[in-house]
């Protein structure tokens, strides 16, 4: 089997990719270890971009979300029993857009099945071979035959526990990492939000946030302990513990129900670079893991991918390799900016553990200048909306 890209991993990073590759006549085989259900039944982010929507635009694939999705002109902050709201629409001109990650997936999935572009579910055991040659190759394990695939190309979008990065010799990569010392625990219910906007609680008791899905559906998170399991957690538990610390004001009026997804997310801050090596290109979780505060995760996958379907793009249509040799350096430049931003939005609203009680005044410094500088609330808006692609 031969193709000009083998793209490893079919999330949103593989299938965005796949697709723009597809709408530039560029061939591409992707290799999935999940089965599609597996695959649409993980629940992550929820707030995309603009740059973001542009991208999913281009590859095609905005239809639905733009008869689905909320905008929305800003988020609240919450601290010390008071909220704040920063407004992006008036302190940066936009806006973004809340479309759960479950759906842009679906929406990328059902476009690849349109045009019949091959994807290979439950490709097991992947390897990559000769990636630093002219001639790199993948081999795996579809129902029990095993398969080669010969390519110019190999997209290593298979996340974080993926098989791409670790392909790389690691004296070849410099790995820079940040472990939080606590986790997201997530519930998604079908009850409607009692919040107009997103609502992001410093409280005592720690960190909440506030989100949804669409009129009907809510994703609430509570910051737990690294020791903490979900079963540890009832619905009832959930809720009561979400509305202590999301504002006496929301907990008044929300309502709550049974969960149809709880999963607890570890946090981290993590960047493999380069992000690429001889014929292989990382994008998205593959190369970076950001905390989900900043709501920046998948906004980087699609920039990366954007990046890497114009310079695959370029070589392809004039045989100049110059974007392909920049990819790495460009993508990296953004990457740390959303690190950066998702680690300050993190330590901002984070209660740590044994945090030494000067650490906890400046955050409580850090919070009220953000609240009375438009200054600071225009840097937190437009790094939240997303800086320019
Ligand atoms: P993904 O991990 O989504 O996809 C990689 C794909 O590769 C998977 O389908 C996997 O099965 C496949 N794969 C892995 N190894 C393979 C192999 N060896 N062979 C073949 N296939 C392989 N971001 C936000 O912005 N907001 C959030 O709230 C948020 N919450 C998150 C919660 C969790 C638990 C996690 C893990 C991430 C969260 N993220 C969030 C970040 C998330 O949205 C990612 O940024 C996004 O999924 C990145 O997409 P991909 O790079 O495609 O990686
Ligand atoms: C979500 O809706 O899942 C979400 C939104 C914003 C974040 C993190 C998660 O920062």
């Amino acid at each position: 089997m031969r193709s000009q890209v083998a793209i490893i991993g079919a999330g949103p990073a593989g299938l965005l990719l796949g697709q723009l590759l597809y709408k530039a006549g560029i061939d591409a085989v992707i290799l999935e270890q999940r089965t599609p259900e597996y695959v649409l039944g993980r629940i992550r982010a929820g707030v995309l971009e603009q740059g973001t929507v542009d991208i999913l635009d281009l590859a095609g694939v905005g239809a639905r979300l733009h008869s689905q999705a909320m905008t929305h002109d800003g988020v609240e902050i919450g601290a010390s029993g008071h909220r704040h709201r920063i407004a992006f629409k008036d302190l940066v001109g936009k806006v973004v857009t809340v479309y759960g990650q479950t759906e842009v997936t679906r929406d990328l999935m059902e476009a690849r099945a349109a045009c019949d572009a091959p994807s290979i579910y439950e490709a097991e055991s992947v390897e990559l071979h000769d990636i630093s040659s002219a001639r790199p190759w993948v081999t795996f394990v579809h129902k029990g035959v095993k398969q080669r695939l010969d390519c110019d190309f190999i997209a290593g979008c298979d996340g974080y526990h993926g098989v791409s990065r670790r392909s790389i010799p690691a004296a070849a990569l410099s790995l820079f990492e940040r472990i939080y010392p606590f986790g997201w625990l997530g519930v998604l219910a079908d009850v409607p939000p009692a919040w107009d906007e997103l609502i992001y609680a410093d409280s005592e008791r720690g960190f909440a946030l506030a989100s949804m899905r669409s009129e009907t559906r809510v994703r609430c998170y509570v910051q737990c302990s690294l020791d903490d399991k979900v079963e540890h957690w009832s619905d009832e538990q959930f809720w009561a513990e979400f509305k202590r610390r999301v504002g006496e004001d929301v907990a008044a009026r929300m309502t709550t129900g049974p969960s149809i997804e709880k999963s607890i997310a570890p946090l981290r801050s993590f960047v493999a670079e380069p992000m690429r090596y001889g014929q292989m290109f990382l994008a998205g979780d593959a190369a970076h893991i950001v905390p989900p505060t900043g709501a920046k995760g998948l906004n980087l996958a699609a920039s990366d991918v954007f990046y890497l379907y114009e310079a695959l793009s370029d070589y392809y249509r004039r045989e100049s390799r110059a974007a392909l040799d920049q990819y790495s350096g460009r993508a990296l430049r953004r990457v740390w900016q959303a690190v950066r931003f998702s680690w300050w939005m993190t330590s901002l609203l984070h209660r740590f553990p044994g945090e030494d009680p000067f650490f906890g005044r400046i955050r409580g410094s850090e919070l009220d200048y953000l609240f009375r500088s438009d200054a600071a609330q225009r840097s937190l808006a437009e790094n939240y909306v997303g800086l320019p692609l």
